[in-house]
């Protein structure tokens, strides 16, 4: 298994369900700044319009290596050299299987996070499913049990959308007092986002035909800790779907091969994998994913149960912690993303939140996916700033400040962290995470 973070991982599982992120390597190994090379077109061989293959002019330049014959090629793609990005794993060593990997964000470029960079929560490891042998249970207060095998859903009509899936404890470390020294993904990379297709399910819930007392949905995973889920039905997404491939592909066995939930909007646990049953009830389940975990504690020491939809949200990607700015053009990119609806604005604060200019973004939020927004800001001086990023949906929610976070949270608070976050730019140019 990948291992990153070379000292600091025992102790790291906390008492709550998911993994805080402060004990780990510094930021600048594990960061590691990908360093832009302008290549020349020497050696690349472009195809002329009738067909032909024609050398490009500038072949001169380059390695004679080159342009050689090259090597073979293989039936599922090599990542270059350049994009051998990799996410940052923190699991318990005593039970490898359970723990987080994490997306590392601020080396992505674009709103798609690649399958093989998806972030990935195991609450029990990654079970060994034999697809010959794995059936879709519906069954409950329904009219008729529906049992499904993977032909059986690939054969159906489907629906492909984008989504964001982000882990209820994204960001957790955020709630701590002290600011975290480490970059974007290993902070706030328990959120990935990428085209998801499946079997609408409500369509199968047609199917199997809802009870008169149906209320709930009661979703089971096939894994060793049993993940159960309990979702309203009235506020499921109509979009709720069985999701079979992801950016095009068939499921990764980590992601929940061969199907599992996409609750689009939803926090992480809603989104079942390796999906065994789903079952209509008249009331919750009380799992302890009901209860026990994903549930936000309030300042009177009463926690609010089933509040699935994550906030309205964005994160500064570039720049890291662990990079030093020259004075001059700084150019700022970061994803937001919001639970509700489509992101409807992102502004930059070079000022510590005193003023605000609009980010662009990168062509029509789309409705529960990642929008990159970018900013170019001119630092003239060599003084320290304080670096923000607020995003807006169009459900009317704003990304609220720290202290109106902690405000309405518990001390104890460790769910659903979506603050500004600050960057610091030191006199230096050196960047650090502070608490703003
Ligand atoms: N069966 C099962 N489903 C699960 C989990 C799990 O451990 N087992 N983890 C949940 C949590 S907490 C999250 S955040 C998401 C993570 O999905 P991913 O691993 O594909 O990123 O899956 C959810 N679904
Ligand atoms: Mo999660």
């Amino acid at each position: 298994m990948t291992e990153p973070a070379s000292s600091g991982n025992s102790g790291i599982q906390q008492s709550c369900d998911e993994q805080a992120s402060d004990e780990r390597a510094d930021g600048k190994q594990l960061g590691r700044r990908r360093a832009l090379t302008i290549l020349g077109a020497g050696g690349l061989l472009v195809s002329g319009s009738a067909g032909r293959t024609v050398s490009a002019a500038t072949n001169a330049s380059g390695p004679r290596s080159w342009r050689e014959a090259g090597g073979g090629f293989s039936n599922y793609g090599t990542p270059s050299d350049d994009s051998r990005i990799i996410r940052w794993i923190s699991a318990e060593p005593s039970s490898p299987g359970t723990g987080a990997s994490w997306t590392p964000l601020h080396e992505l470029e674009g709103s798609i996070t690649p399958n093989g960079l998806h972030f990935e929560r195991h609450h029990g490891g990654v079970p060994a499913i034999d697809a010959d042998r794995w059936e879709l249970r519906v069954d409950g207060a329904v009219r008729q049990v529906v049992h499904l095998d993977l032909d059986s859903l690939r054969q159906r009509p489907m629906h492909a959308r984008f989504a964001f899936i982000e882990c209820g404890g994204n960001s957790s470390s955020l709630w701590r007092e002290q600011a975290v020294q480490a970059p974007a993904g290993w902070l706030h990379g328990l959120v990935s986002s990428g085209e998801w297709a499946g079997v609408p399910l409500f369509d199968l819930l047609e199917e199997a035909g809802l009870g008169s007392d149906a209320g709930w949905l009661i979703a089971t995973g096939l894994d060793a800790a049993g993940v159960t889920v309990s979702l309203a039905l009235d506020t499921l997404p109509a979009d709720t779907m069985i999701a079979l491939y992801r950016n095009g592909e068939p499921l990764r066995v980590e992601h929940g091969w061969p199907a599992r939930l996409l609750v689009p909007g939803h926090e992480g646990i809603c989104n079942v994998k390796w999906l065994g049953r789903l079952t209509v009830a008249d009331r919750p389940a009380m799992s302890r994913f009901d209860t026990v975990s994903y549930t936000d504690l309030g300042r009177d020491g009463i926690a609010t149960r089933f509040s699935r939809v994550m906030g309205v949200k964005s994160v500064i990607t570039l720049p890291a912690v662990g990079d030093q700015l020259a004075v001059g053009l700084v150019a700022i990119t970061g994803l937001a993303w919001s639970g509700a609806g489509r992101i409807s604005r992102v502004e930059i604060s070079v000022d510590g939140g005193n003023t605000w200019d609009d980010a662009s973004l990168d062509g029509e939020p789309l409705d529960r996916t990642f929008i990159r927004f970018r900013f170019s800001w001119n630092r003239s001086r060599a003084t320290p700033v304080m670096m923000q990023s607020r995003a807006h949906d169009d459900a009317g929610r704003v990304q609220p400040t720290r202290a109106a976070l902690l405000g309405t949270h518990g001390p104890n608070h460790h769910y659903h962290y979506n603050a500004v976050l600050t960057l610091g730019i030191e006199a230096d140019g050196r960047v650090v995470n502070v608490h703003a």
